[in-house]
């Protein structure tokens, strides 16, 4: 049950997120090279519209705007990422400067507004030249990734002293190479877990790169994390959250913080993959200790098993490698533009189980918001209540996580502005700040202002006006 507790620590970490191939546009300048997005957004019938980032929100040319809104927001963090792309067109070999030098302004601006900048290293803007050598299940990506990381901290580290080394790879590995619905669009269980190996290695040789140059930067990743709930006490049902947690969770968790791959996940997936990708040495390299864990929550999921005893699995593709039986359902609760139900407990259900069993460790809500179908009306004014709403429902989570001492250190809102949506295009807008895509007008929402104040309060003090 959602708590009366409105206040916060003194110290609490108020931030807002964004992610480079969203945002930036100008995906052909300053000598970037092609990512996987890139790639996929231009293939027909990927993307909703056929819309692409090569001018989302502009950023790239509007950086000193962008920031002025962090600051007139109150930003304390701000969390972007770097384009891979932008700093190693092919993914490999020196850098371009001119992409180095586009992040140090941004990072100089932020620092001069006393904003904190937070840089994900890998927000999933693959260089397309990796992909063409073989994507995530190649072993060889993991080892440019460390390289890049060097190359980035070289240039930013002496300013830069939050490091997340991947966002989300749950969905790179099952959205990219299961089922096919992200870049590059591969459908393959075997692929995708191949993946999350060498994305959990990419993540520790990058900790390792990191920890070399600067013993003091503090270093982390960012998951997104699947709160579960089985449809019934049935064993089905139940086995259908173990199957879920382990390829979901676990696969991520229990080798970087254990240093140990989930013993049920792989009998699961046996008919897929021996693991044999998984080699000596490497998760005592995963498990290298971090700083912090980021949590990206949205929602949570019901799960069933199969009616039938047929078994969890018999496909080769989807995003859920070994259990692709397994049923989601909705509960009719009240759904955001994305269809996602809005079950804030689900975020303090899903942080204090890994406080429980992977702490401690700080703890920062790394992504949490929601889309709603925002216009500017008649008055030049965006209301919209139900994310105001929907911001207060959790943030209500978060303040009694934190004074019941789960060490959540800090929250960023996704996200600062309205963006490319992935394979959702720009239909869905998540922002704090509206933006006409055709004007690159940007208007601060209603839920900006509220945001403000709870920042400048450290404290929810003003209640959500849902207009009901
Ligand atoms: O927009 C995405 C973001 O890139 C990763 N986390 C989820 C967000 C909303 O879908």
């Amino acid at each position: 049950m959602t708590s009366d507790n409105r206040t916060f620590p003194a110290d609490f970490l108020w931030g807002a997120a964004t992610a480079s191939y969203q945002i930036e546009g100008a995906v052909a300048e300053d000598g970037r090279g092609p990512s996987i997005w890139d790639t996929f957004s231009h293939t027909p019938g990927r993307t909703v519209n056929g819309d692409t980032g090569d001018v989302a929100d502009d950023h790239y040319h509007r950086v000193a705007e962008d920031v002025a809104l962090m600051a007139k927001l109150g930003l304390k963090a701000y969390r972007f990422s770097t384009a891979w792309p932008r700093i190693q067109p092919d993914g490999r070999g020196p850098a371009n400067q001119a992409g180095l030098d586009f992040y140090s302004r941004l990072v100089d601006e932020l620092l001069a507004n006393g904003i904190q900048p937070w840089v994900t290293l890998y927000h999933w803007d693959l260089p397309q030249a990796l992909e063409d050598l073989g994507g995530w299940p190649s072993r060889e990506v993991a080892e440019r990734f460390a390289e890049y990381a060097e190359i980035t901290h070289a240039a930013l580290g002496d300013r830069v002293r939050h490091w997340i080394t991947l966002n989300e790879p749950w969905c790179t590995a099952y959205l990219g190479y299961g089922n096919g619905h992200h870049a590059p669009g591969r459908t393959n269980g075997a692929d995708a877990l191949a993946a999350v190996h060498h994305l959990n290695l990419a993540h520790g040789l990058a900790v390792r790169a990191i920890r070399a140059a600067d013993p003091g930067a503090q270093v982390g990743v960012t998951l997104n994390l699947h709160s579960l709930l089985a449809k019934t006490d049935s064993a089905a049902d139940q086995d259908a959250v173990r199957r879920i947690d382990g390829i979901g969770n676990r696969v991520f968790l229990d080798p970087i913080f254990k240093g140990e791959f989930p013993a049920d996940v792989a009998r699961d997936v046996a008919g897929l993959t021996d693991l044999s990708f998984i080699q000596d040495g490497d998760l005592a390299t995963i498990a290298a200790p971090l700083d912090f864990l980021g949590v990206n929550y949205y929602s949570r999921s019901v799960v069933s098993g199969p009616e039938d005893d047929e078994g969890f699995h018999d496909s080769h593709s989807g995003a859920w490698p070994g259990s692709d039986k397994v049923q989601f359902h909705t509960r009719g609760l009240p759904v955001t533009q994305m269809g996602w139900e809005i079950d804030a407990p689900g975020l303090t259900a899903l942080l204090e189980r890994v406080h429980a069993e992977y702490g401690p460790i700080p703890l920062y809500i790394t992504e949490n918001g929601a889309a709603y179908a925002d216009e500017v009306g008649a008055d030049g004014q965006v209301a919209d209540p139900d994310r105001i709403a929907y911001y207060d429902l959790h943030l209500r989570e978060c303040a009694q996580m934190a004074a019941d001492g789960v060490p959540l250190r800090g929250y960023f809102a996704w996200s600062l502005m309205d963006n490319f949506e992935w394979a959702w295009g720009y239909e869905k807008r998540f922002g704090l700040v509206h933006v006409d895509y055709a004007t690159q007008v940007r208007t601060p929402k209603a839920s900006f202002s509220w945001y403000a104040d709870v920042i400048r309060n450290n404290a929810l003090i003003t209640a959500p006006d849902t207009g009901k």
